[in-house]
């Protein structure tokens, strides 16, 4: 009797102060003060402009040599901060090849801990994905090859270690992968590298009073590094200047956790004509553009000769108050010339979108995003959660359940969203896309179809992309396999602890 009596306060002790905590932390979440650093930072430093990986080509195959590396950054500190780079000291070159190249990697990790790199958006076979089964160890050479099979697209490459991912990413490893192709080299489009077409891999990141990069998580919510200073292509307070009336953007957020709404200063419309996956069937006239962690966009803005514009990131849609989506950040500067050479108008169509038909679905699954869940279990690097026949359509239907600062990623394929909540997706969703927004409890309905690569030993990831719920264990294994085929045991390569 006494001992149950004992044991009844002791929950009832312990439930007080859960609640209490929860309560706490609930009410703090909700009191943070959104940052705006509008017209408070100095645009002193010209943009970064990543080179472009040098290639060799050699019985048609293209090879890239990457090396990831530390060093020390410019970051705007009075001291070097010390960094994370691919063939550098901070991000990576941007890769670039045509479709249908084949394309081979030499990755060497001379970091002092293993990593992996992974391309973000390609279509691929699982064991080249460089996800968290494909480890690097420091010293080693990885080299993945395939053969580049999908549109005219701005992915990106970042390291995908289990457990490590934010890390790695916020010490500076990240780069842009361009794909071309026949179709969109016939649109009369802005295609200058580094003049009208502009790489802007848009990243937030904490420095502390020594300059070091201050790896301190928000204490306002999970998920993760929220920084208050704003890089672009690892330039703090960047100006681009501009020489052409209209410029073409690749806009990455490769943030951490941090949505961006992406506005100019005076409001002005913009021409979206390109999402994650690809380009648009048409352009579609904006003045406001959310990308969340991972995802990419192509912009196409124009500017008057003489003047100077701001890109700023206004309060996000993002449906919750977390990760900094209700801050106002002025992110750069465009100074055009007093003189601007002529560009061609955005052309009316720009490439065919074929709609998957829900009709062709052969499956569908769900999956609800919670805590560090996702359909209630925690990453297992030895578990395989889904098998999908190659080649087959399917509709996934993805939530929000926990009202977190979720997206979701699917690797190797691009999909379609077909509704949100039962509404029809607005222009920025109607493209390809392998990175998704979720606000919270509306159901994300994606369809999807998978291709050839098949494997019964190497899944592929679907996760969110807020890097730290990632790390945590917010992420799912599928493998594609040939129809009556079963995973076969997915080898231990990629089991290796995280610690700093
Ligand atoms: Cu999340």
């Amino acid at each position: 009797m006494r001992a149950s009596m004992k044991f009844l306060l002791t929950v009832l002790g312990t439930g007080m102060i859960v609640v209490t905590v929860f309560t706490a932390w609930l009410i703090i979440a909700f009191v943070r003060a959104p940052l705006d650093t509008v017209g408070e930072v100095d645009f002193d430093r010209p943009l970064a402009i990543p080179p472009l990986a040098e290639s060799s080509v050699e019985g048609g195959v293209r090879t890239f040599d990457l090396r990831l590396q530390s060093g020390t950054s410019d970051l705007g500190s009075e001291e070097p901060t010390s960094t994370w780079g691919v063939n550098g000291d901070l991000l990576g070159p941007t890769l670039r090849a045509e479709r249908g190249e084949t394309v081979a990697m030499r990755v060497r990790n001379d970091l002092p801990e293993i990593s992996t790199l992974h391309w973000h958006g390609m279509h691929l076979p699982a064991e080249m994905d460089g996800g968290p089964h494909q480890v690097i160890e420091p010293g080693d050479l990885w080299s993945p090859t395939w053969t580049i099979d999908q549109p005219a697209a701005t992915l990106w490459y970042h390291p995908h270690l289990h457990g490590a991912t934010a890390d790695h990413v916020y010490r500076g490893l990240a780069g842009m992968f361009i794909v071309d192709d026949p179709v969109e080299a016939e649109l009369d489009l802005p295609r200058d590298y580094g003049v009208d077409d502009l790489p802007l891999i848009v990243q937030d990141k904490n420095l502390d009073e020594d300059g070091r990069l201050d790896m301190g998580e928000s204490f306002f919510g999970s998920a993760g590094i929220i920084g208050e200073t704003v890089f672009v292509n690892g330039t703090r307070g960047a100006y681009a200047d501009v020489t052409t009336e209209a410029v073409r953007l690749r806009l990455l957020n490769g943030s951490n956790a941090r949505p961006f709404s992406f506005t100019f200063a005076d409001g002005r419309d913009f021409d979206l004509i390109g999402t994650d996956g690809g380009l648009l069937e048409a352009p579609a006239a904006m003045d406001a553009l959310q990308l969340s962690p991972g995802e990419r966009a192509e912009i196409i803005v124009r500017f008057e000769p003489g003047e100077r514009i701001v890109l700023r990131s206004e309060p996000s849609d993002t449906g919750n108050t977390f990760a900094g989506g209700q801050d106002r950040l002025d992110i750069m500067e465009f100074r055009a010339a007093d003189r601007l050479d002529p560009s061609p108008a955005v052309p009316d169509q720009l490439v065919e979108v074929p709609r998957l038909d829900p009709e062709d679905a052969s499956e569908e699954r769900s999956f609800r995003l919670a805590g560090s869940t996702i359909n209630g279990r925690e990453m297992d690097m030895q578990r395989v959660d889904e098998v999908v026949e190659a080649g087959a359509a399917e509709i996934w239907t993805v939530t929000n359940d926990d009202g977190g600062s979720h997206n979701f990623h699917v690797h190797d394929v691009q999909f379609q969203v077909l509704d949100i909540d039962g509404r029809e997706p607005p222009p920025h969703l109607r493209g390809w896309k392998d990175t998704v927004w979720l606000r919270p409890s509306e159901p994300v309905r994606l369809i999807m179809r998978f291709g050839h690569h098949t494997s019964t030993e190497w899944p592929y990831m679907f996760h969110c992309h807020t890097l730290r719920h990632e790390d945590d264990g917010m992420m799912g294994q599928f493998m594609v396999v040939e129809p009556g085929q079963s995973p076969t045991g997915i080898p231990h390569a990629g089991e290796h602890a995280h610690d700093h």
